[in-house]
């Protein structure tokens, strides 16, 4: 009988799951660069001004507004029981940066609170355990001898009081003068439907006009950084480990117009001296999140900053001429100085250490540019005159060209590339050896901007309808696992990857999907995110090359060695990218000790982290019996990182 059952049961096993065996060489290839996983940044969706950055308050100095369109002029302000609000050009601007100020008429015969409210970016949290601190510049254009006082508080949106303090206001006071105090609420509400507001008695200032301008509501921030960075968010980034922060972007850094491109020196110093400027992504930057700012959250979180200079072309098709770009080239020079240069030899540095942080920032790396594979004709001569004069100035920094690699040709010959890519899940598996075949000559590659972004079977890029994803699922997130083994397996020449875009607000964006959401009071890391940590959070010193995944098949691995902690580990990961389970088999040349730890981040293929489902697929942690000789189980759409321990 025997002869009969073993045969039915061979053929069980073959028709069921692939049996795929992986031999483990215990001679590494080579050492995996610190630097390998980190974080691109740029505003977009609100990633920054509502996101990240702290401030709680939309518009707050009404910068960039066409006071022709009130309506707009207003965004994120209405009026408190009748008081009369106009965004005027100031006669007496608070600074030269902001010339916009709001005008609030107490009307005649008005009685009660009545002022002004924000209602945020769509939404202010509010938590009865947190201390806000509050400012604003008033004045009284014509003088009257009111002397009395101003309620600053939060409310619900109906009107229901959440704590406040009353702060002085003088009616002889023409000039400017700004006012800081701070709120601590007493009730913490379920709705983010919430408003910032200062009012006046109406009775006591009926009839007369009070000017403000630069608002600002900050609740405590990460680190109690001031002017920092919002906690919840922060925390959520810093909970990635990444190694590097690519800031100022992607298309945000590059402008419609030559004019309003990104500009180091607008987003430093106070407040109050930044004009801002109209981003790319359809909104205002209030630019209070700027150089200085970005570079200190690098430090906090112990990331090398990937710091771009503008490049001399405009999103809208304006290329600065080949003779003009000296003013652009020596403003890349100041922001690089700014960021790393000697305060006794440059003032832009000096600039720097005035801020407090005479040391130099983390920069290594120098991107000249974003994407200019869109201008790609003359990203030639803008890249010849710019890394000309940069590597010169800082002979100790790298720089990043943006166009198609080696199309076109650029002199010098780039040392390093940014290369971005947005596709399908089983267009990231099908390219995961993408880096094998790059010719080993010196270069090294920066894989600045990737993401599945669709649906396999309603691509962005055939038909039927377009699949575009809200929200990453685990199809698209395996997708991104499996072209992630293969830049660990080729992270001799790839240096640096980021996912991309970070971050995104729920109720505005302008890219889906994105790695982490958010809204005024929650964050809801998604399955991305989490392949993301994984990575991160699992990093080896040096990779061991083993049996090579079939580049068309759907099961992926890579397999490193942390030398850094005794016993040596070996963090083997395992990506499938289908809905059936897959049978792997180890086979390791040394030996470890019979238990290893899983972290296993499983799901449905249409498996996502939404709002509605913030936390429907999490990593998942147990154990495994292994040995020399292991099989483990890859379940289908699953990301698995297997963490064994070498023994004597
Ligand atoms: C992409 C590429 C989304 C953006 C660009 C970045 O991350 O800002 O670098 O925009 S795209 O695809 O419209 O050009």
């Amino acid at each position: 009988m025997l002869p009969i059952l073993l045969t039915s049961l061979a053929f069980l096993s073959v028709s069921v799951k692939s049996q795929i065996t992986i031999v483990v060489n215990g001679t590494a290839s080579h050492p995996i660069p610190s630097t390998l996983w980190g974080q691109m940044f740029e505003d977009i969706s609100h990633s920054g001004d509502g996101g990240l950055y702290a401030e709680l308050l939309q518009n707050r100095a009404f910068q960039m507004v066409d006071t022709t369109d009130q309506t707009t002029a207003l965004n994120a302000w209405h009026s408190v029981n009748g008081a009369q609000l106009t965004v005027i050009e100031e006669t007496v601007p608070v600074s030269s940066a902001l010339p916009n100020a709001l005008s609030v008429v107490i009307p005649s015969g008005s009685s009660g609170q009545v002022g002004v409210g924000n209602e945020g970016y769509f939404g202010i949290k509010v938590n009865s355990s947190d201390t806000y601190n509050a400012s604003f510049f008033y004045r009284f254009p014509v003088a009257s001898s009111f002397n009395g006082t101003a309620t600053v508080g939060l409310q619900t949106s109906t009107g229901e009081f959440l704590g406040g303090i009353n702060v002085t206001l003088s009616g002889s006071q023409t000039s400017w003068l700004q006012v800081n105090t701070t709120i601590q609420p007493t009730i913490t509400p379920d709705s983010l439907t919430n408003n910032f507001t200062v009012t006046v008695d109406g009775a006591e200032l009926a009839g007369q006009t009070i000017n403000f301008a630069m608002f600002s509501l900050f609740p405590p921030t990460f680190k109690n950084r001031p002017n920092g960075m919002r906690i919840d968010i922060a925390e959520t980034l810093s909970a990635m480990a990444p190694s590097f922060f690519r800031l100022p972007g992607g298309n945000n850094l590059e402008g419609q117009t030559v004019a309003t491109r990104w500009q180091w020196n607008n987003t430093v110093g106070p407040l109050v001296d930044r004009p801002g400027r109209v981003g790319d992504w359809g909104y205002v930057n209030t630019d209070g999140l700027g150089i200085f700012e970005y570079l200190t959250w690098c430090e906090d979180l112990n990331m090398q900053a990937i710091m771009a200079v503008w490049s001399g072309f405009a999103l809208g098709g304006t290329s600065i001429a080949e003779d003009d770009l000296g003013p652009y080239i020596q403003q890349a020079i100041d922001q690089i100085n700014f960021a790393v240069g000697d305060p006794a030899e440059s003032d832009a540095a000096a600039l720097r250490a005035s801020l407090g942080h005479p040391d130099p920032f983390p920069v290594v790396h120098v991107e000249i540019g974003n994407e200019d594979f869109f201008a790609a004709d003359t990203y030639t001569y803008r890249w010849n005159q710019y890394i000309t004069a940069l590597q010169a100035t800082f002979p100790n920094l790298s720089f990043l060209a943006t166009s198609d690699t080696f199309n076109p040709i650029l002199i010098p010959n780039p040392a390093e590339w940014d290369i971005h890519v947005y596709q399908t899940p089983s267009w990231f598996a099908e390219n995961s050896f993408i880096y094998d075949g790059f010719e080993r000559n010196g270069t090294h590659y920066f894989e600045g901007e990737y993401a599945a972004i669709s649906t396999n079977s309603n691509d962005l890029f055939g038909t039927p309808a377009d699949g575009r994803l809200t929200f990453p699922t685990m199809e698209s997130s395996t997708g991104e696992a499996a072209f992630m083994t293969g830049l660990e397996r080729n992270s001799d020449i790839v240096f640096a990857a980021s996912y991309a875009p970070l971050l995104n607000h729920v109720v505005n964006s302008q890219w889906t999907p994105n790695l982490v959401s958010f809204d005024s009071g929650n964050v809801y890391p998604s399955t991305s995110y989490y392949v993301q940590q994984l990575f991160s959070l699992n990093r080896g010193d040096e990779y061991l090359p083993s049996t090579l995944p079939d580049a068309d098949g759907t099961t992926f691995w890579s397999v490193v060695r942390k030398t850094s902690v005794v016993p040596n580990e070996i963090i083997i990961k395992v990506v499938n990218t289908v809905g059936a389970a897959s049978n792997v088999t180890f086979q390791l040349p040394f030996s470890i000790e019979d238990t290893a730890t899983v972290q296993l981040l499983t799901g449905a293929e249409t498996d996502s982290n939404t709002p509605t489902a913030p936390s429907m697929v999490t990593p998942q942690h147990s154990s495994l019996v292994v040995g020399e000789t292991f099989a483990y189980t890859a379940p289908g759409f699953s990301v698995s990182i297997l963490t064994l321990i070498t023994s004597a």
